[in-house]
């Protein structure tokens, strides 16, 4: 064995050259790991081997460029184009043995070798369009050459991993080895290509899959249309498309290279590519808590009991029935287990891809009750009950008398007090907050809630549970709101402010969705009801809502709320809600004023960013990303502005949020206040992403 480099190997197995990458986590590759694979396939060419193949330790093929190295100053060393040539250009066939993932620069990697063996298990995939780029080592120019236009197109704007056997079928694998044997597969298969004396197969060289789409341009006219929703307010699905346009269209590979290599260098350097990389690295960083060590025993999770059948408990439960985590869900009443159960089966089956056999399995998992001594088993109770503190107070005394030694106690409370919750019982070390958000089966942020007393094992387990069922976690402490409905209600005030001075809803709608959220405030109460909360009883006509209810319009579901809704729930501006909002206004005996977009994003906004300095301030969060992720995740912000914190930093930091907030302090009052925190942050010249709570 000759050692290359500190993570490449070469060794000899009989007349092939094996080239072994170990470079942990997941291989990427650094400026070290290009220099290896450069020198190894070097002195690979050179000696009297056959073939060389290709293949990584540890946990994956190379699962792409190193991410943590963008932006850096670059060190010395052999680049990826060199890397490929090399392999490209090599006399004898080289063979890339895949498994676990090879992932953007990994796939481009792999792509240059003549011949792709994986295990069943492997997935392959250009996901750069994640981190708001595109494949920028040729992969443009290649996938389309290999699985065709159509196949890419869908490839490099979803970034999909497309497991091996598909990737078989799309022609990306060339041949698939038994799980477990990967090393002695790529080497029969090597030992195949010398004895068949096998083409050393040259991607680039290869324009028959890109004859299909010449002359058409309407593939692309369509795949755009098509997707237009989905892309919305990003610039790396487009830039990847332009690509394989190129790639068609081009009168040679390099040609098509060097359009790759511009679009790419222009989304590199732009914010969305930037907030995009942050926030993959935030992401990553939510699940670290500095006082919980990664080591941290976890409690064993085998059973879960939910109370409530409803919306919220129906879809938490679905999370650990996917998981195989058996679950027992407790209603009060007969016939709202029944629906609860029932609805859970038709969104299983509704589901897209969904398999009869599977939601069986799922469905198998589910046990309902109508006693919460069912419970007595279980390891870990999440109650999904009435948001009012007297009704989770009796919860949780009962729990505290049922459940086990040692289970978890979790409300998904969305604002209460969990401390005042754990009060009531005689282990609040055992109690937590677990906030799913509805849908519970679909949404990926889970925020923890951390209360004075939880045990440390109790976060651990939490957080490591979280990524089990496939959700993104976030860890708070107590307070009103928790991070993200804490924020959230700066902003909703703020809103309900701007259409009694003269902005309509749906000018505060389109300026949040022109900013890239899904839908804005009014849009979302239409589509959630206006009558959440709402007592008809109570009502004397002193809100907008009020009137808006009283007149039965109550959003979406009635036809009408803010907006009015043809047949198709498509919404457009209401003159009663104008008329309604412009008799209140007159009420007060001021006139209504223009308000700028501008204005409507900095008031929505910036009082935003101040709250989450304040939860910063407080120790509340840990870290301004874990900030982003809660927002990004949770309420729609889009994840090409990086999330809250990180806007605050691109758009001039600090300093420029206070100057805002003073200036609107100024001629509207404390609600406006800013945050002692924010001043001494912008006196400091410091960032939002410099604070940690
Ligand atoms: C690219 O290739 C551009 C090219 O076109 C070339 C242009 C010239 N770099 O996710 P995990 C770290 S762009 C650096 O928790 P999993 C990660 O931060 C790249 N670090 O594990 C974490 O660190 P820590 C295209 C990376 O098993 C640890 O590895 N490729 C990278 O759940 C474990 O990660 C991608 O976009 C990286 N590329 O999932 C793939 N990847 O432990 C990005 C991971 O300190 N990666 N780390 O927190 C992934 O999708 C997942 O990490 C993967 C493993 C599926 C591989």
């Amino acid at each position: 064995m000759t050692e290359i480099n500190s993570v490449t190997t070469l060794t000899r197995e009989g007349d092939v050259d094996v080239i072994t990458l170990n470079s942990p986590p997941v291989n990427a590759l650094s400026a070290n790991v290009r220099d290896g694979l450069f020198e190894g396939f070097k002195a690979a060419a050179a000696s009297d081997s056959k073939a060389i193949v290709l293949i990584c330790d540890g946990r994956t093929f190379i699962a792409g460029a190193d991410i943590s190295e963008f932006g850096a100053p670059g060190k010395p060393s052999a680049s990826l184009p060199d890397v490929q040539n090399m392999m490209e250009n090599s006399p004898k066939p080289v063979i890339a043995a895949i498994h676990g993932t090879a992932l953007g620069g990994g796939l481009e990697v792999a792509l240059c070798a003549h011949y792709r063996v994986a295990v069943p298990s492997a997935k392959l995939g250009l996901p750069e369009v994640a981190l708001g780029l595109l494949p920028g080592a040729g992969g443009t120019q290649r996938l389309p050459r290999v699985v065709g236009v159509e196949n890419a197109l869908e490839m490099m704007t979803s970034g999909r991993h497309v497991p091996a056997k598909e990737a078989a079928s799309l022609g990306l694998v060339d041949e698939l080895v038994e799980e477990g044997k990967l090393k002695e597969g790529a080497l029969a298969f090597a030992r195949k290509c010398v004895a068949e004396n096998k083409p050393l197969v040259k991607i680039s060289e290869n324009n028959t899959k890109l004859e299909a789409a010449k002359g058409k341009p309407e593939i692309f006219a369509e795949f755009r249309k098509k997707n237009a929703r989905k892309f919305r307010g990003f610039d790396a699905p487009e830039a990847n498309i332009k690509c394989i346009e190129a790639a068609v269209n081009s009168a040679s590979f390099d040609e098509g290279l060097a359009v790759e290599r511009k679009l790419f260098m222009g989304l590199m350097t732009g914010s969305q590519s930037a907030a995009q990389r942050y926030y993959f690295f935030a992401e990553r960083t939510a699940a670290k808590i500095p006082d919980v060590p990664d080591d941290t025993p976890l409690r064993e999770i085998k059973k879960v009991g939910v109370l409530g059948a409803g919306t919220m408990g129906g879809g938490i439960s679905m999370n650990f029935a996917n998981v195989g985590i058996p679950v027992v869900i407790v209603e009060l009443k007969q016939d709202a287990l029944d629906r609860g159960l029932a609805t859970i089966r038709k969104n299983y089956e509704r589901s897209r891809g969904a398999d009869p056999a599977v939601t069986e399995k799922r469905m198998s998992l589910l046990t309902g009750s109508l006693d919460m001594n069912d419970f007595a088993d279980c390891d870990l109770i999440i109650e999904a009950v009435f948001e009012r503190m007297d009704i989770k107070k009796d919860v949780f005394t009962k729990l505290d008398a049922i459940c086990k030694p040692g289970a978890i106690l979790a409300s998904n409370t969305s604002y209460l007090n969990i401390d005042e919750i754990a009060s009531v019982t005689k282990r609040p070390q055992d109690v937590i907050g677990l906030h799913f958000f509805s849908p519970a089966n679909v949404m990926k942020l889970l925020e923890v809630i951390r209360g004075e007393k939880t045990a440390k094992d109790v976060i651990a387990t939490s957080m490591k549970l979280a990524k089990k069922i496939g959700k993104i976690a976030a860890l708070a402490g107590v307070c009103p709101g928790f991070i993200g409905n804490r924020m959230l209600s700066q902003r909703q005030r703020e809103a309900q402010k701007l259409i009694m001075e003269g902005a309509m809803p749906w000018d505060v709608d389109r300026v949040l969705y022109d900013f890239g959220f899904p839908m804005g405030p009014f849009a979302m109460s239409d589509l959630a009801g206006l009558d959440i909360g709402w007592v008809k009883e109570n009502s004397k006509g002193e809100t907008l809502r009020d009137v808006l209810c009283e007149a039965d319009r109550r959003g979406q579901k009635t036809g009408a709320g803010y907006y009015d809704y043809d047949e198709n729930r498509n919404a457009k501006p209401s003159e009663f809600t104008e008329n309604a909002i412009n008799a209140f206004i007159a009420k007060t005996g001021k006139n209504p004023r223009k308000i700028s977009d501008e204005e409507i994003l900095e008031r929505c906004i910036f009082p935003m960013i101040n709250e989450g300095v304040k939860i910063l301030e407080e120790g509340k969060a840990i870290r301004a990303s874990d900030i982003d992720v809660v927002w990004v995740n949770g309420y729609g912000w889009p994840v090409y502005r990086g999330g809250p914190m990180f806007y605050g930093d691109l758009i001039g930091g600090p300093a420029k949020v206070l100057e805002k907030m003073k200036e609107f302090q100024a001629t509207m009052g404390d609600d406006f206040k800013p945050a002692a925190l924010l001043e001494k942050l912008a006196a400091e010249g410091k960032k939002f992403g410099d604070l940690k709570g």
